[in-house]
């Protein structure tokens, strides 16, 4: 592999402490090995480095390459109808009598070939990975099998040999119940939750197991019963939680060490507090948010006063969040959340890496994978400040464009 010095650059390299976004004007990075060697300003750039190739990047913007550290990217068809039928005035129940909602999507997943599967979430992770995104998440959770659940991660981690592209799998077997359990959610969990977790692991196939705590999908007492298994297999844990309502699995979540609890509007401080000890990361999803027209905000503050590690991902999902463009999460968190342009690119970057427990990438530093993001703008506030504009110049990949 070539190393490479970019030189000329203004590099938001994300590190907490010091500069906003960690910058260095006139900087330079060095990459070896697919790693960053050394950064700094280019008047300090050791002779070492200053002999290998250097690119002029002619003052352009470097970050860490993007971290989508929440997408349901994988799923079969798509609920456009539906949209389209809430807008003409259909209810939620009439839409469900239709066979709409997560059903529809579980049917259609379930109906999906692997190679439609993957052609599909392909064009949405093309998107992902014209605006910089280098890694994403992947969760399963619309099959409520064995085997599409199965299907699912085998996809996902499909996609990360088709592309570019580091990709993290969750186990979201406990995400819905499906038609043929109805009131029989604690069954659901035994017999095919459970098994289709211990079936995943033994292929590979979960980096880390999710679960849907609300009134609509499962209680914390059942999504416990998951995390146990998962912290039997060795497995990190991670939750929906507090979403539509306040059940308290936020809180679950931290007593299992969760890398991250995710959605949040509804958690009260006794959840963040507990967060904040388990050092769980907070995922902030606008997408969500802004489609489902919620008006309850995260409590940015009370994350703010507990130094909770806040991400920002798509959620990218048919129903709550058909959203593709992690930038334009980056503005909604902003506009909607009132996060700050700081804040909102460490939540894709430093904090979105803590949030899947990837501890060599986010940051621009000596030791860091070579994931790195130049962009045609000056100053990273810009990343946020546009809407629908995507300022991507050049993407590298384990220090490979
Ligand atoms: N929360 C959500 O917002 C999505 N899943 C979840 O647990 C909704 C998924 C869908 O509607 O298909
Ligand atoms: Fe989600």
């Amino acid at each position: 592999m070539p190393d490479t010095t970019l030189v000329n650059a203004n590099i938001a390299t994300m590190k907490p402490a010091g500069e906003a976004y960690g910058l260095i004007e006139n900087g330079a990075v060095a990459i070896t090995d697919g790693k960053i060697a050394w950064v700094g300003p280019v008047a300090d750039l050791p002779d070492a480095h200053r002999y290998e190739a250097t690119e002029d990047v002619e003052g352009r913007l470097i970050t860490p390459a993007l971290i989508d550290c929440h997408t349901h990217i994988v799923a079969g068809g798509n609920r456009a109808r539906e949209f389209e039928m809430r807008l003409n005035g259909a209810s939620y129940e009439e839409i469900a009598r239709a066979g709409g909602g997560i059903v529809s999507t579980v049917k259609a997943t379930r109906a999906a070939s692997e190679t439609d599967l993957l052609n599909a979430a392909l064009l949405r992770v093309d998107q992902l990975v014209g605006e910089g995104v280098a890694t994403i998440e992947i969760k399963s959770g619309y099959g409520l099998d064995t085997d599409t659940e199965l299907k699912m991660l085998r996809v996902a981690r499909k996609i990360a040999e088709m592309r570019d592209i580091r990709v993290q799998t969750s186990f979201l077997g406990a995400h819905a119940v499906p038609p043929d359990y109805a009131d029989r959610a604690d069954a659901y969990i035994d017999e095919v939750c459970i098994p289709a977790l211990d079936a995943a692991h033994k292929q590979g196939l979960a980096d880390a197991v999710d679960g849907f705590c609300e009134g609509i999908a499962f209680s914390p007492d059942q999504i416990e019963r998951v995390f146990k298994r998962a912290a039997e297999l060795g497995i990190p844990v991670k939750l929906h939680a507090e979403q539509l309502s306040n059940l308290g699995g936020a809180a679950l979540a931290a007593r299992y060490g969760a890398l991250s609890a995710d959605h949040l509007e509804y958690i009260d401080e006794p959840g963040v507090a507990a967060m904040g000890k388990a050092g769980t990361i907070a995922v902030l999803l606008p997408g969500a948010f802004y489609t489902l027209r919620e008006t309850k905000m995260p409590p940015i503050d009370l994350f703010r006063q507990y130094e909770i590690g806040m991400a920002v991902a798509t959620d990218c999902n048919p129903g709550s969040s058909p959203v593709s463009s992690l930038l334009l999460c980056v503005n909604m968190a902003c506009t909607l959340f009132r996060m700050t342009p700081e804040e909102a690119l460490a939540g894709v970057t430093r904090e979105a890496a803590k949030a899947l427990g990837l501890l060599d990438l986010g940051m621009i530093g000596a030791g860091m994978g070579a994931d790195i993001a130049i962009w045609d703008v000056e100053h990273p506030s810009e990343l946020a400040y546009r809407v629908g504009f995507n300022p991507l110049h050049r993407r590298l990949f384990k220090g490979v464009s």
